[in-house]
């Protein structure tokens, strides 16, 4: 496979140079779920790695090795390990990094299942993990045990839009001899490589911004090593959290204009933000964009742009929020993000609903904090749409 690296669009448009017999334009989505040996002895050879040919999709697929070719080659890792949702991502994972007894540090606000299965399902198992505010590194530092393996960051974080300083917490987590997985879902590879950084992983949720039309779930993880590779995808390949082809498919075409979406929706985010900033009725906007952000400058330096997430709180709390949110006509109420589609929803009571009230406290998730996730709409039609709700309180 011939790889082209090359700008940014190039890169999404060519992606892994994938090429077949028949010369199609587009990969093709291999349907299936296995593959014919030429004989008995070619099958021998591919189980014993010594033929790189495809054995079962469950293992491995062309379609899906052509989007895990091109997300590596995005975020400049080694290799690409696509899941069957973000979360099949984030548990492959952990799975592989830690065991009995091993402990993880994170950040107190991540996506609330990210968490949460750390803290119930992994706890069942003997893995201990403590969640602190990771946008002040001496937090990690003092969270971190002899057994920590594993620094889990995600930023900005959701819902909460804190930004922690990659580069500064892999330069400590490497003196340490752990591990660092970020969760590059906000971003996307097009606004923010971690592993350039200085983290081991990145992973997604594909269903946000790289797949960007709220029509598949998928996961993936990057590794910047060969041999952390080859200790992560056998996880997922075990465990099966495999992504389908077909899903994979779409995931790759929706990349291809990851670019120019995001172009779209974060200059749109920026207005939409000073927008709520000046408004009377909101009480505090989050957006990495705007001065007021506690962590402006790091998000200039670490990021290659502002993004099209914004947390606010209006004036009133939750019972004002509840009205804008019942009230919006053209955005739609609903959990996820990173579509075309401008999204609002409420943190406390949906997507990090199964936090405790005293952790989501802590991690500054408040009752109030409503969630905006900007599309590609005119923006006009976006402030006015907020607008109309914003009067009805
Ligand atoms: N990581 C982040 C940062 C996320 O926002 C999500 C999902 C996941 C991982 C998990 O990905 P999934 O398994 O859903 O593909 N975030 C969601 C959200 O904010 N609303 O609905 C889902």
């Amino acid at each position: 496979m011939k790889i082209k690296k090359s700008g940014f669009n190039s890169m999404l448009v060519h992606g892994g140079g994938f090429e077949d017999q028949l010369g199609s334009a587009v990969t093709p989505i291999y349907q299936t779920s296995t593959f014919k040996f030429r004989d008995a002895d070619h099958g021998a050879q591919c189980f014993a790695g010594e033929d790189p040919g495809y054995i079962y999709t469950r293992i491995g697929n062309p379609t899906i090795s052509d989007l895990e070719n091109t997300v590596a080659m995005l975020e400049n890792g080694f290799g690409g390990i696509a899941t069957s949702s973000g979360m099949g991502a984030v548990t492959t994972v952990y799975m592989a990094l830690l065991g009995m007894g091993a402990h993880m540090v994170g950040h107190n606000a991540v996506y609330g299942p990210s968490r949460v299965v750390a803290e119930t399902i992994f706890a069942r198992f003997g893995v201990k993990s403590t969640w602190v505010d990771t946008t002040n590194i001496q937090n990690v530092i003092d969270a971190v045990t002899p057994e920590t393996k594993l620094i889990y960051l995600e930023t900005p974080a959701n819902p909460t839009i804190g930004i922690c300083d990659i580069d500064a917490i892999c330069a400590f987590a490497k003196s340490k001899g752990i591990l660092v997985c970020v969760d590059n879902t906000f971003c996307s590879p097009y606004l923010q490589k971690p592993l350039d950084l200085g983290a081991d992983i990145v992973l997604h949720s594909m269903t946000k911004f790289i797949n960007g039309h709220a029509d598949i779930v998928g996961g993936i993880i990057v590794t910047k090593t060969q041999e952390l590779y080859k200790v992560v995808r056998p996880v997922m390949v075990n465990m099966g959290c495999n992504i389908d082809p077909h899903q994979s498919w779409l995931a790759r075409r929706g990349l291809k204009t990851l670019a120019i979406r995001i172009d779209k929706a974060q200059e749109s985010s920026m207005i939409v933000a000073e927008y709520l900033e000046n408004h009377p009725k909101i009480a505090w906007v989050r957006y990495p964009g705007l001065k007021s952000h506690p962590q402006y400058e790091l998000a200039k330096k670490q990021m290659n742009g502002s993004g099209a997430m914004i947390s606010f709180e209006v004036k009133g709390g939750i019972a004002a929020g509840k009205i804008v949110m019942s009230s919006v006509e053209m955005m739609l109420l609903a959990v996820s993000l990173g579509g075309i589609e401008t999204l609002i929803q409420h943190p406390a009571s949906m997507t990090h609903s199964k936090m405790s009230y005293e952790a989501r406290q802590a991690a500054g998730i408040t009752d109030g904090l409503i969630r905006l996730a900007i599309g590609i709409e005119e923006v006009e039609d976006i402030i006015a749409d907020l607008d109309q709700a914003l009067a009805r309180i």
